[in-house]
């Protein structure tokens, strides 16, 4: 494949769980792509940057032979990719994307009686995940017989492929459906930007550099709220004290009796109904929460 030097890919996953909210998430960064007739190469229209539309599992290795240089992905796959015995895909992960949130567990019978890795000794593991459980097992001193499996993976037990499973949860209830209950979380996992290295005096390298701040810029934006309320001048240093990590906040004096303030700040962690119970039960009243549309610090 000829590569134009001038313009930067990015892949995604086609279809499948994580095709929506990357898309999105591209969009919000003001991307806008022409999609081609066979839907796996689009033309960005707006910044020199295509999209191409591939399987998940594809991506570190297109980022590792320079067919493109961004993608996202699951945690699980890149880590996957990396962990691999040879030529290994070399991805750095840029940013973590706060969606596809999950977690690679190890889970056993319900009637198991798990104590501790000890107990995997000698059993067969099913598995998508061959390289991030054999190193959990490594890393924990025990020897047991991995089954790479492509899909299905939780039926392993039931069809005697297998004894127990490392597959990804996110709810639970696949596990439970199949009377399997889940040991040991060996990845917390989400969606993630990665990126192959950048060689020196790649000029897409300050196209690269633009689209990281407009990440940057949307998962701020899609973090932070904006928290207004009104406390009395007594109780202002205490209410202050208490407010959720964020900028600087605004404190104005209202008109009429008594010294009453305004206050105005924009957090960047949840507000949710704890936070805003403390602070009211510090003295803040008429709380309003609302969200950010852009921001441009
Ligand atoms: O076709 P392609 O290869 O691109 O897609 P894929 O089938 O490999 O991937 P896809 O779309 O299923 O998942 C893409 C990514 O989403 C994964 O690599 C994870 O990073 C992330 N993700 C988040 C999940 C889940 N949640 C998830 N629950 N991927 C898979 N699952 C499966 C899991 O394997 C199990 O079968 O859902 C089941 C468990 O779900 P619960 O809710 O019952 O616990
Ligand atoms: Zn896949």
């Amino acid at each position: 494949m000829t590569r134009p030097r001038d313009r930067l890919r990015i892949a995604i996953q086609k279809s499948g769980r994580l095709s929506e909210k990357s898309q999105e998430l591209l969009a919000s960064c003001g991307l806008k792509f022409r999609q081609s007739r066979d839907k796996l190469f689009c033309f960005g229209e707006t910044l020199p940057v295509d999209l191409l539309l591939v399987r998940d599992d594809d991506i570190p290795g297109l980022i590792h032979q320079g067919v493109c240089e961004l993608g996202i992905v699951g945690r699980n796959v890149a880590r996957e990719q990396t962990l691999a015995p040879s030529d290994a895909p070399v991805l750095e992960e840029l940013r973590d994307l706060g969606f596809g949130r999950c977690r690679l567990s190890i889970a056993v019978p319900q009637e198991d009686d798990y104590t501790g890795p000890e107990t995997l000794a000698g059993r067969r593991i099913a598995t998508s995940y061959p390289n991030l459980l054999g190193d959990w097992l490594r890393r924990h001193g025990v020897s047991a017989e991995i089954v790479v499996l492509n899909g299905s993976v939780e039926i392993a037990p039931r069809l005697g492929t297998a004894e127990l499973i490392c597959d990804l949860v996110s709810t639970g209830g696949t596990l439970a459906a199949n009377q399997l209950k889940e040991v040991e979380n060996i990845l917390d996992s989400q969606a993630v930007l990665v990126g192959g290295a950048v060689e020196p005096g790649d000029e897409r390298a300050d196209l690269r550099e633009l689209l990281l701040r407009r990440v940057d810029g949307v998962i701020r934006v899609r973090e932070s709220k904006l928290l207004m309320f009104q406390v009395g001048g007594a109780d202002l240093d205490a209410v202050l004290a208490l407010l959720p990590r964020g900028g600087e906040p605004m404190v104005a004096m209202l008109a009429g009796e008594g010294p009453r303030h305004a206050v105005q700040v924009v957090c960047h962690e949840p507000v949710g109904w704890p936070q805003l119970e403390n602070l009211k039960k510090a003295g803040a009243s008429q709380l309003l929460v609302l969200p950010v549309e852009q921001m441009l610090q």
